[in-house]
């Protein structure tokens, strides 16, 4: 604890009040964000949410296909009429190979084109039975209809009366649902948000379709038909689920867990959505579920559709400070003191650690709660020793707890039985899997007691190891054998009849049966949010064990998840191409509300070389969430083990990270308070330029600020997109102006590229090795000029830990402002921490002419500047908690 952070309230010193002006910080409908810059819509204000809930059943009660196709329509007809692209598949299962006789015993055209993989050769004839609109009426917030089908479609148990409610919740979000009036079906176990009344000036018009039933809605003003239904036939079957509709442009985003570009190629691709643990590969189905895409329409607007709902789960926490320092991590440390070692010499080298972690090998025998006494008997010394030097500590745990221990020696399978919080088989009886620690019983967070049970667990770990954060792995769930020790059933739930595209051909390869007992359902319906609830049981034990902000990663999610964790994108390799897939993994995530994520840096299996760690260092010190992570039996690959040059490449980006943490704190903030994106692609920001739509080997941090990694071998310079404006060099202030157009950039090996865009103020702070050091670290503030000379930024401020700083006003904002040569600070809000906070230095970018005097609250003081047109001014001694003006001349 720092000593300020004990003292009582915001006192007031000479030479005048501290903290004054204060005033609410953002008013709605007003967006404080960027005053000074009008030029360019973000996209964040043109986005258009369109919710469809199908059957109240999301990837889980019933298998789907959603088709979406890019050309617009043409006229019916039979079979060869139908054009190519607009050839729906009929034929959606992988594992069998369509015949003709197969396809017609369904209904559907046969006509072969192209080879596989291509247009699919079984497609809907325009003619095929679909459902009728029977009667629509409104109601408070839209419409609710009913929609009947009389002949039944080729798949088991069609519902043949269909309740369809449209909801106009908001201006710009729209809430489609289909359900069985007359059954109660499984329904996300997730809150949406209550629409309470009907949006006065929606942003889309809404057409429906009689016969066959379909939805068309369009963009009012540009007349885009942002979704349209009545493309392929509606099928709303027990187990498969399929609504179709055409992107009006082929800038289709999002649509995760999978390894892909972040512009999605839409030829023909098929994606399934199933929680699975496997290196990431492309094609496949990986740890986590988001059903949500982005599309980009003509003029930089775009649309979102989610199955589901979108923001409704609340907007993602805010992690304490010391979550966005550097971590260290490896499988394989073998003990305590070689986990040690590894902090110390990260210590004598002066590299910023914030977190060590362990994996699994801390464990006796792999199970969870137990630490091995030979290997790891120095554990709680270590921990003590980081705390000591404000560092923090991250273990791993399992889901899969031992079941095969001796009764009696293992309380945490003793205890769950005997409260029945495992998941059963069949039977009644806890479905037994086998993990880490051998044969295993699963754990159903679906179940309150689960979450009780969990919380005595860690508390009593917590007692001996006290762990700051918590590494939740595993949990898609993993088990290593196919459904369990005794198999799966051969009923419906383990084998659908539609079987999605999924790895491994079955739905229980490599996981646990699908016709598993949950409290509130089956496994079928809730596999895919096992991540989800394992991070909020985890999250809410840590805050009940410790007090604080909780730090949780996982790796298996599901939408609503960046309210209780982050994300690391599983097991990369130590390759390249591995470290460009980061990327896309990155703008993916914070699409899905998970802010806080990162890849392995340095990669996890296989070994790393010098240059691809330090250029991967560079990168991952710009990740949101920066862990340098390793497997076993692999080289050592943190910092320390590389040579001077290297280790002082790696050292100098993670001190740039350490500077701007005032900077990506607020980000995080801004996540936190309205949802926004850290690591953000540049058509967030440039929608209206469609150079930047498939860009992403580079990223922004929020909308200011610029990377620009190397991801090649061998290379000196990388070629980085610059859209139109000046771009300011962060490390020198030196600028280049841009028509929107690539730049080749230098980038010797110690260097990674960093640009500020103009018109930005960034709160920077001297760096120290860990962010509690350098939290308590004088500001100095950059500000990058516009060519109109103006600039804007902010900073938000707290005690970096504690709970819900946000909403009980125990911050500081403060934004900043240039224009006609003034720099002012204006502290909206403040709180104790501010008051210890000094601003050190201001660094102008951009000034055109050598001013003559230069001012600090009227008062003449000593600058500098340079040809580059950078004034700098420094040991200015302010208080960050008072407002205060710098003017050139
Ligand atoms: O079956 O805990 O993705 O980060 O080091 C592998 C050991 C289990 C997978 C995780 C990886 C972790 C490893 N775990």
């Amino acid at each position: 604890m720092k000593s300020y952070r004990k003292l009582p309230t915001c006192v007031t010193r000479a030479p005048g009040p501290y903290c004054e002006e204060e005033e609410e910080e953002e008013e709605e409908g007003r967006d404080p964000g960027f005053p000074a810059l009008k030029k360019t819509p973000t996209l964040r204000r043109q986005w258009l949410g369109v919710v469809v809930v199908v059957g109240a059943v999301l990837l889980g009660g019933t298998f789907w296909a959603i088709s979406l196709r890019r050309l617009p329509g043409e006229p019916p007809g039979r079979c060869s009429s139908v054009p190519q692209s607009q050839r729906f598949d009929c034929y959606p299962e992988r594992d069998a190979v369509v015949t003709p006789e197969l396809c017609h015993l369904r209904g559907c055209c046969f006509l072969q084109s192209g080879s596989r993989g291509g247009p699919p050769w079984c497609f809907y004839p325009p003619d095929f039975p679909s459902y009728t609109l029977q009667s629509l009426n409104r109601t408070e917030l839209g419409f609710l209809g009913v929609l009947t089908r009389t002949v039944k479609t080729y798949y088991p148990r069609d519902v043949l009366e269909l309740q369809l409610q449209v909801d106009l919740e908001t201006d710009t979000r729209l809430h489609i649902k289909l359900a069985d009036p007359h059954h109660s079906r499984y329904e996300v176990p997730l809150e949406v948000p209550p629409a309470t009344k009907k949006a006065e000036n929606p942003l889309y018009s809404l057409d429906f379709s009689r016969d066959p039933f379909g939805i068309l809605v369009k963009r009012r003003g540009s007349g885009v038909v942002l979704l349209n239904t009545t493309v392929a036939p509606l099928i709303f079957a027990d187990q498969f689920l399929q609504i179709s509709t055409l992107l009006p442009s082929a800038f289709l985003y999002g649509l995760g867990e999978h390894r892909r570009g972040f512009l999605h190629r839409l030829d023909w691709t098929t994606l399934s959505f199933w929680a699975r643990d496997v290196p990431p590969t492309e094609a496949f189905n990986l740890y986590g579920v988001h059903p949500f895409y982005l599309n980009m329409e003509e003029a930089g607007s775009a649309h979102g559709v989610f199955l589901l709902n979108s923001n409704a789960m609340g907007f993602p926490t805010m992690p304490p400070l010391w979550g966005l320092g550097f971590h260290l991590c490896r499988w394989g440390y073998g003990s305590s003191n070689q986990t040690w070692e590894t902090v110390k010499n990260m210590r004598n080298y002066l590299i910023p650690q914030d977190a060590q972690w362990n994996d699994i090998d801390y464990m006796e025998g792999s199970r969870d709660f137990t630490v091995d006494p030979e290997h790891f008997g120095t554990l709680p010394q270590l921990v003590m020793d980081l705390h000591k030097h404000g560092q923090y500590y991250v273990l791993i745990v399992d889901p899969a707890i031992s079941s095969s221990q001796p009764a009696g020696t293992y309380a945490p399978y003793d205890e769950g039985l005997k409260k029945g919080i495992f998941i059963n088989n069949t039977n009644g009886q806890p479905l037994i899997g086998q993990v880490w620690p051998g044969l295993t019983a699963f754990p159903d967070f679906s179940n309150p007691e689960t979450h009780q049970w969990w919380l005595e667990n860690l508390n009593v770990f917590h007692a001996k190891v006290p762990f700051d954060g918590l590494w939740i792995d595993m949990n898609e769930p993993s088990n290593f054998q196919d459904g369990s020790v005794d198999g799966c059933t051969s009923g419906e739930l383990d084998n659908p009849p539609y079987k999605p595209a999924v790895l491994g051909g079955s739905l229980f390869a490599k996981t646990i049966c699908a016709s598993a007992k949950q409290r509130l359902s089956s496994h079928y319906n809730l596999h895919n949010l096992y991540g989800l609830m394992e991070a909020k049981a985890t999250a809410s034990a840590l805050i009940a064990i410790r007090g604080k902000r909780p730090f949780v990663i996982s790796r298996s999610t599901f939408p609503s998840q960046g309210r209780y964790s982050g994300h690391w994108l599983g097991d990369n390799r130590s390759e390249w191409k591995d470290m460009y897939w980061s990327i896309p993994g990155l703008l993916n995530f914070n699409l899905f509300g998970i802010p806080l994520v990162g890849a392995d840096i340095c990669g996890f299996s296989g070994s790393t070389t010098e240059e691809l760690c330090t250029r991967w260092m560079q990168l991952g010190a710009f990740y949101p969430f920066a862990r340098n992570h390793n497997a076993k039996d692999v080289q050592a690959q943190d910092p320390t083990v590389f040579s001077p040059p290297a280790r002082t490449a790696m050292k100098g980006a993670l001190m740039t990270r350490y500077a701007l943490l005032p900077y990506l704190y607020t980000l995080f903030h801004h996540a936190h308070r309205r949802g926004d994106t850290v690591a953000r692609p540049l058509f967030f920001e440039f929608p209206q330029d469609t150079n930047t739509y498939a860009l992403d080997r580079q990223f922004l941090w929020g909308r200011s600020l610029l990377v620009t990694p190397v991801l090649e071998p061998g290379e000196d310079a990388v070629i980085g997109y610059f859209p139109r404006g000046v771009w300011y060099d962060y490390y020198t202030g030196s600028s280049l102006q841009s028509q929107g157009e690539e730049v080749k950039l230098a980038a010797p090996l110690n260097h990674i590229n960093v640009h500020i865009r103009e018109g930005a103020v960034l709160p920077t702070q001297k760096p120290d090795i860990t962010s509690w050091m350098s939290s308590g670290n004088p500001l100095l503030l950059v500000a990058a000029l516009s060519q109109e000379g103006t600039a804007w930024g902010d900073l938000f401020w707290d005690d970096g830990e504690s709970l819900d700083t946000f909403e009980r006003g125990n911050y500081s904002y403060v934004v900043f402002n240039v224009s006609q040569n003034i720099f002012t600070s204006t502290v909206l809000h403040c709180s104790l921490e501010a008051i210890y906070i000094t601003v050190d230095g201001l660094t102008v970018y951009g000034v055109q002419k050598q001013p003559q005097v230069v001012t600090v609250n009227g008062q003449e003081i000593p600058f500098s500047y340079l040809d580059n047109q950078v004034l700098s001014m420094s040991g200015l001694h302010l208080n960050l908690s008072r407002s205060f003006s710098v003017r050139w001349r």
